[in-house]
């Protein structure tokens, strides 16, 4: 322990506390801008300088240490401070009115809390234009202040390394190398590195107007679903408290907003299980292509495919939930509705940048038409629901429309890391046993370790053996594992954003501020396991819509009508 002085008040610390968290322990507030615990904390910004002795120093990065006189609020402190805002604000692009993260932005909330009113060396500005090739992810550098926040969470914790720092001097931008855009190097589109940026420099392509024109368009029929994650964070656009589940108000709010149908991926998410379980259990009878890698979130598949296209094999064939969604609302939901799918437009409400690139792929397609035509972020729902006037905190409870609206508890764990193997498992074990499971949670699953593995062991002797990576960086140290043979196993679920699709890159972004003291991937999954626990059904298998339309349309799991609709392949 270290023992410290901080504004007159003495605190004692464990070693390796930096002062910015000694400060916190005393509710002491110290603001900060290029901090963001657990990934950046370079103190490059020195927005977070206090007096140690004579010297200013970046209280982020210094760790206590014994004796230590601290003063956060002297004015010396608060005109460092101030300047330093200041001399961003000059270089900044400063159109707040229209920016896309007014009211969220973290350099607007500063400026607003230091009091800042004239910046008196307003001058040059650097003239880059905005970077909106990619179908995911959009870049304006001109709004970028240079934090780093990004580029951390691509290097060190997705290990992309697909951005970067270039240039020197005033001309130093964060961008791919030589500048390329971010469509033309390994960027797998996860969008983390927007959730990082503290003001409006990275953002989701945004597909609003689509959306809006297909809904005004008499002549189309627009479906929309939701992905297993957006109920679990939709709420924290309307000031809901993090961690609490809106799933009835979301349907409800959907509804006023014009669409013609509103289903659920997590019926899809149900469907999946059946299709990659069934895979599972012919793989593991035939000893081929082990481990069976989970197929369902996109920017884990670009990942794949740039870094390790040795083991494109062991992916799963499935499409992803709301693919397959996409995919039956236009066959078998048509033909019910006697409906030219032409006619129809599939739209996508996904916590997930990914998904944008995704639902081009020409491959996730049948017949000549997209199974999705258009994806939005949990982001932009948010806005279009406040461009409605919809006062959402206040709407009523609504169910899901069927066909595709009911599903289990598995499917709703889609949206944490471990969930599509827990989901799995519960229903693998059932079928290789024929024996109803006594324990539903699998808790070896579950929890933010990087890689997490777990052993099952069927009652027939046999065993199924299971690793969970959240993260690419994650991702990497499993898979690496696997192509040096150091140790086999039967069942690998990756998903690219860490903590799962809960805390994907098209979810509502949360502050560093609040970041510093709570992990919104746990309160999200909370609030998911929750929804888990509170249905009557919680393995695929049992969900009754499942076994009617392998009844009436896709006939059996892996049958050709499956692979038809419900399967792709990838590219090498
Ligand atoms: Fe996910 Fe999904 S669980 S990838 O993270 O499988 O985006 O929420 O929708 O499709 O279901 C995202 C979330 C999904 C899909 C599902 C899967
Ligand atoms: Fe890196 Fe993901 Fe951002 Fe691409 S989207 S630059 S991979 S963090
Ligand atoms: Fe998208 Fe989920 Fe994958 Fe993140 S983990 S890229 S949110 S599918």
């Amino acid at each position: 322990m270290v023992k410290l002085t901080i504004d007159g008040i003495q605190v004692e610390v464990p070693k390796g506390t930096t002062i910015l968290e000694a400060a916190r322990t005393l509710d002491i507030h110290i603001p900060t801008l290029c901090h963001l615990k657990g990934v950046n904390n370079s103190g490059s910004c020195r927005v977070c300088v206090v007096e140690s002795g004579p010297r200013l120093v970046a209280s982020c990065s210094i760790m206590a240490e014994d004796g230590m006189d601290i003063k956060t609020n002297t004015a010396k402190v608060r005109e460092s401070r101030k300047t330093v805002v200041k001399l961003i604000l000059s270089d900044h692009k400063r159109e707040c009115t229209t920016c896309i993260r007014s009211e969220n932005c973290e350099l607007q909330s500063l400026s607003s809390e230091l009091n800042i009113r004239d910046i008196e060396y307003d001058g040059e500005r650097l003239q880059l234009g905005t970077d909106s090739l990619s179908p995911s992810v959009s870049r304006d550098p001109e709004k970028c202040i240079l934090c780093g926040r990004c580029i951390s969470t691509c290097s060190k914790v997705q290990e992309v390394h697909a951005i970067g720092f270039i240039e020197r001097g005033f001309d130093t931008t964060v961008a791919p190398a030589y500048a390329k855009s971010l469509d033309d190097v390994f960027c797998t589109n996860c969008g983390q590195c927007i959730t990082a940026c503290p003001v409006g420099a990275l953002y989701e392509k945004e597909n609003i107007k689509d959306v809006w024109k297909a809904i005004y368009d008499k002549e189309k029929y627009v479906v929309v679903q939701t992905a297993p994650a957006i109920r679990a964070a939709l709420g924290e656009e309307f000031g809901i408290p993090v961690g609490t589940s809106v799933t009835g108000k979301m349907v409800a709010a959907l509804r006023r907003l014009g669409f013609d149908k509103v289903f659920d991926t997590d019926f899809t998410a149900d469907l999946t299980i059946m299709e990659e379980g069934t895979e599972l259990i012919s793989r593991l009878t035939s000893g081929e292509n082990l481990p069976l890698m989970t197929s369902c979130c996109p920017g884990w598949i670009k990942f794949a495919e740039h870094f390790y296209p040795d083991m494109l094999d062991n992916l799963s064939t499935c499409k992803s939930p709301h693919e397959m969604e996409g995919a039956l609302i236009k066959s078998y939901f048509a033909e019910k509705m006697a409906m030219d799918p032409k006619k129809i437009v599939t739209v996508s409400i996904m916590p997930c940048t990914a998904k944008k690139f995704e639902s081009a792929r020409g491959e996730l397609s049948n017949d000549g038409l997209q199974d999705v035509d258009l994806v939005l972020t949990t982001r932009e729902l948010a806005r279009m629901i406040k461009e409605a006037g919809i006062d959402f905190e206040n709407l009523p409870v609504e169910e899901f429309d069927n066909p595709f609206g009911e599903s289990t508890g598995a499917a709703v764990i889609f949206g944490v890391t471990g969930g599509v193997a827990e989901a799995a498992l519960r229903t693998v074990f059932e079928i290789l046993s024929g024996k109803e499971l006594e324990t539903v949670n699998y808790t070896a699953v579950r929890g933010l370790e990087g890689v997490k593995e777990a052993v099952i062991e069927l009652p027939n002797g046999m065993t199924i053996n299971s690793i969970v990576a959240h993260g690419l960086g994650n991702a990497r140290k499993a898979l690496d594992v696997v192509r040096n043979g150091e140790k086999q196993y039967h069942f690998i679920e990756v998903m690219a954003c860490p903590g799962g699709c809960v805390t994907g890159g098209g979810q509502p972004i949360v502050d560093s501020e609040y970041r510093m003291d709570h992990d919104i991937r746990l309160q999200r999954a909370s609030a998911i396991y929750a929804e888990d626990e509170s249905k009557v059904l919680r393995k695929s298998h049992k969900n009754p819509y499942i076994t009617k339309i392998y009844e009436e349309f896709l006939e059996a799991p892996n049958s050709e009508v499956s692979h038809k609709h419900l399967h792709t392949h990838y590219v090498k």
